[in-house]
């Protein structure tokens, strides 16, 4: 987001961050030195740090993309899950409210909040059936944000973003954690050595998939559109898990084939080496309540924002399988 703002406005940025003894901002490396981004103390957990910077700051937007945002570890964390996703949300709100009433606010709502779904493709008017302590902590949030903006008027958002992923992706999610073990696949292969075995969990789950980067135009539209209004987010393709694997082993250049089904999947590359195992099923990774499918129909947000996602399923693939080749090859 904040390289959006940087390149397409010209506001000055605060970005709110914990401090931390080791240090995990590599993500936002390149943006030392930028004049116009500072990074500033705030902990989504802490009411008293979240008030104090809309105090201080007094923003003329307030953009929330922190949470605890892996759903599978929402049933490890449930409590913290509730604090950072819900809580914390209505800390900010009410801070909002108190002290900087005319800021903006956009929460990140999630495709998730549909859960179960009813039909596909989701819209704005599906029903809400979270399906785990992270959807549900999003569904309250939500519920916040409208009742602060139909009580106290303000400008309070949250959209539905589909999954969006990208080369700064985190490792536990599924496109980057398949990405990052293709690619070390790949470099195994290339330096002869024996090749890491990739663990995934339901690859038949169905996501639709975009670049986050296109994503942030959106929600940028969201926050300067005449009503604030919440829109989906989504290219309104749905692969599978399985379909993600395939194309950045094609990529990648791994010859291979899988056979097997469900946990007993396999898949395998064939090299001067015969057939060997590259990635099988961990029941470890399934989830207690899974979301198979989730499909977003993006056609308001087209309509009234002139928004639209621009990179392809297989151009997200490559982008990020070239990206974890690129990383490997230095080492
Ligand atoms: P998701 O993303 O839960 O959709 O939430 P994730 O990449 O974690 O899972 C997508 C699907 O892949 C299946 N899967 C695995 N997932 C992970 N993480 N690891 C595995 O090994 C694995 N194997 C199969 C999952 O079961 C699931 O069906 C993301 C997050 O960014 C949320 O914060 C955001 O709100 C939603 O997208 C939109």
């Amino acid at each position: 987001m904040v390289d959006f703002l940087l390149k397409n406005t010209k506001h000055q940025i605060y970005g709110g961050a914990r401090r931390l003894s080791v240090k995990n901002h590599e993500n936002i490396l390149h943006l030392e030195g930028e004049e116009r981004f500072e990074l500033v103390s705030m902990d989504l957990n802490d009411a008293h740090s979240i008030r104090d910077i809309i105090i201080d700051i007094k923003p003329d937007y307030f953009i929330n993309f922190a949470a605890q945002s892996f759903v599978a570890g929402s049933w490890e964390y449930p409590v913290q899950t509730w604090n950072a996703d819900a809580s914390a949300v209505l800390h900010i709100l009410e801070s909002i409210r108190r002290f900087a009433p005319s800021c903006k606010f956009y929460n990140a709502g999630s495709s998730e909040e549909f859960g179960d779904v009813s039909y596909s493709p989701q819209d704005e008017k599906h029903p809400l059936n979270p399906q785990s302590p992270y959807a549900a902590a999003k569904c309250g949030a939500r519920h916040l944000v409208r009742v602060y903006n139909k009580s106290y008027k303000l400008f309070a958002v949250q959209g539905w973003l589909f999954n969006h992923e990208g080369t700064r992706r985190g490792l536990d999610f599924v496109t980057r954690k398949t990405t990052n073990g293709i690619a070390k696949i790949k470099v195994a292969l290339e330096r002869g050595l024996s090749l890491p075995i990739l663990e995934l969990g339901n690859i038949d789950s169905q996501r639709d998939w975009s670049d986050a980067e296109d994503f942030m135009e959106g929600v940028w539209a969201m926050l300067n559109a005449s009503t604030p209004t919440n829109y989906v987010l989504a290219s309104g393709e749905m692969h599978t898990v399985r379909h993600f694997i395939e194309e950045a082993l094609k990529y990648a250049g791994i010859e291979f084939f899988n056979e097997g089904e469900g946990a007993d999947e396999k898949f395998y590359a064939l090299s001067d080496n015969g057939k060997e195992l590259i990635i099988q099923i961990n029941p470890k990774f399934y989830r207690p309540a899974e979301v198979h499918e989730l499909l977003g129909d993006a056609s308001k947000a087209r309509k009234e924002l002139g928004w639209k996602a621009k990179t392809s399923f297989k151009e997200l693939v490559v982008k990020m399988v070239e990206r974890d080749l690129e990383l490997l090859r230095k080492e």
